[in-house]
């Protein structure tokens, strides 16, 4: 059983967000067209308080892109983003939901942050994504979203450790780049662990 899984495709992280990802807007239609070749299509949403401690402006004196250790694990700062009912935590308004059967929210913890959709960065707690996949017999997972370089990777190298055969559909995703070539590195990354890399119009075709 496949399922599809996009990755904080919201307001925070298009053109206008707080936290923008270039072109971001663009993953908008390629979820929207490939949601149709899949029986099951499940979303994350990076879902803060408002005073999560991976904001910047939580630590005064640090700022933007900063490096910390945030309880025990390295963490950039970012600007304040995806905060809980607001409207930049909002999944993307063109986003056909119709379609998603279930939205995870991630990074609600204040202490610790959560870049993959399945476990936070200290691994302290799961979201129930894993858990809700297994009850489906889902054994391969095809994830999509923002960004390639934080988001989709953690999710995608969570998604190999536990086992799932994971496809990262590569047009579907745009990233941070915080430093130029980390979208490079972090689809480097993935394809070592073991995903495979796949665009949408395969990804939709072979179903
Ligand atoms: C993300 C940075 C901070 C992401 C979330 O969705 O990739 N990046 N929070
Ligand atoms: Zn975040």
């Amino acid at each position: 059983m496949k399922a599809l899984v996009l990755v904080d495709i919201q307001n925070d992280f298009l053109p206008g967000g707080a936290l923008v990802v270039r072109q971001g807007d663009e993953v908008v239609p390629v979820a929207n067209r490939l949601m149709r070749a899949f029986e099951l299509v499940v979303a994350t949403k990076d879902w803060h308080p408002a005073d999560h401690l991976s904001f910047a402006s939580q630590h005064p004196g640090r700022r933007v892109g900063d490096a910390i250790d945030l309880e025990g694990l390295p963490q950039v700062l970012w600007p304040d983003h995806c905060v809980a009912d607001t409207p930049g935590a909002e999944l993307a308004a063109g986003l056909d939901r119709t379609r998603i059967h279930r939205v995870f929210e991630k990074g609600t913890d204040r202490t610790v942050d959560s870049y993959s959709g399945f476990f936070d960065n200290g691994r302290r707690r799961a979201t129930g994504l894993d858990a809700y996949l297994r009850e489906r017999g889902v054994d391969e997972v095809f994830v999509m979203g923002l960004a390639t370089d934080y988001c989709v990777k953690f999710t995608v190298l969570d998604a190999v450790g536990l086992d799932l055969a994971t496809h990262v559909v590569l047009d579907g995703c745009r990233g941070v780049e915080l430093r130029p070539g980390d979208v490079e590195r972090a689809v480097e990354e993935m394809l070592a662990a073991g995903a495979s890399v796949v665009q949408s119009a395969a990804a939709g075709g072979t179903l």
